[in-house]
């Protein structure tokens, strides 16, 4: 039915607005998958595990990146597909644009390849909304470290690491503005849900 993808740096905010995001959907009666990347199905799952474990520091970048791939077409496969054939909204917490984001514009991994490779792994299947939370990156991994207490392989990244993650985002949103709305996430929580609303009505709109 419809595809709705969030993304954002860390700690920007995703998985509360998902939550309300999902709440809205439902009170208008529509029936919702809530999933995330990566992982959100078991096989999927289990790649998330490596790709995250702190442990894993000598991960070469080209395995990351394939890693992030195998995920998402195991997950694309698994639940996404079925659940938009049969007719529900999927809200997904990160998809391509993190690995364009965070492989592409972060490690410097050609474009390019991750274009051709995203497309074979997810069958070309693209998200009719993006919902980017842009956030100062200090904020957004201060909050991370409040929520959780730990960290994973990403977020032991250096800062400068982030910021490109960041101007990657906004590039990508200048590209295609049609499909990726900016949304600022040093807002309150609700400030923010308002505006995640309206793209969103428009879009069931249409
Ligand atoms: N990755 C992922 C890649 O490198 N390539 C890829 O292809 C993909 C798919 C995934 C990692 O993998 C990388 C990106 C990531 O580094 P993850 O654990 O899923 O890791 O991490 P994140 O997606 O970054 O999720 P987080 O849980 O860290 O952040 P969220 O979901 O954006 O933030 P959230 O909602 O949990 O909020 C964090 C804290 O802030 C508070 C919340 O209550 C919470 O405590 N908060 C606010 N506080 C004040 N004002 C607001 N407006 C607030 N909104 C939330």
């Amino acid at each position: 039915m419809i595809f709705i993808t969030f993304e954002g740096p860390e700690g920007s905010g995703k998985t509360t607005q998902i939550q309300l995001l999902e709440r809205y959907l439902k009170s208008r009666n529509i029936d919702v998958v809530k999933t995330r990347e990566p992982g959100g199905s078991i096989l999927a799952e289990k790649i998330r595990e490596l790709l995250l474990d702190p442990e894993n520091k000598k991960m070469a970048p080209s395995a990351e990146l394939l890693l992030y791939l195998a995920s998402r077409a195991q997950h694309v496969q698994d639940k996404i597909m079925p659940a938009l054939k049969n007719g529900k909204a999927v809200i997904c917490d990160r998809f391509s644009d993190s690995t364009m984001a965070y492989q592409g514009y972060a490690r410097g991994i050609s474009k390019d390849l991750i274009k051709n490779l995203d497309t074979f792994a997810t069958c070309g299947l693209k998200p009719d909304l993006t919902l980017y939370i842009d956030i100062d990156v200090g904020l957004g991994l201060r909050r991370a470290r409040k929520r959780s207490g730990s960290k994973d392989r990403l977020e032991l990244e250096k800062a400068s690491f982030h910021n490109k993650v960041r101007k990657g985002y906004l590039a990508l949103a200048k590209k295609e503005p049609r499909r990726i709305k900016v949304i600022c996430g040093e807002r309150t929580i609700e400030e923010i849900s308002e505006q995640i609303l309206f793209y969103t009505r428009k879009i069931l709109k249409k």
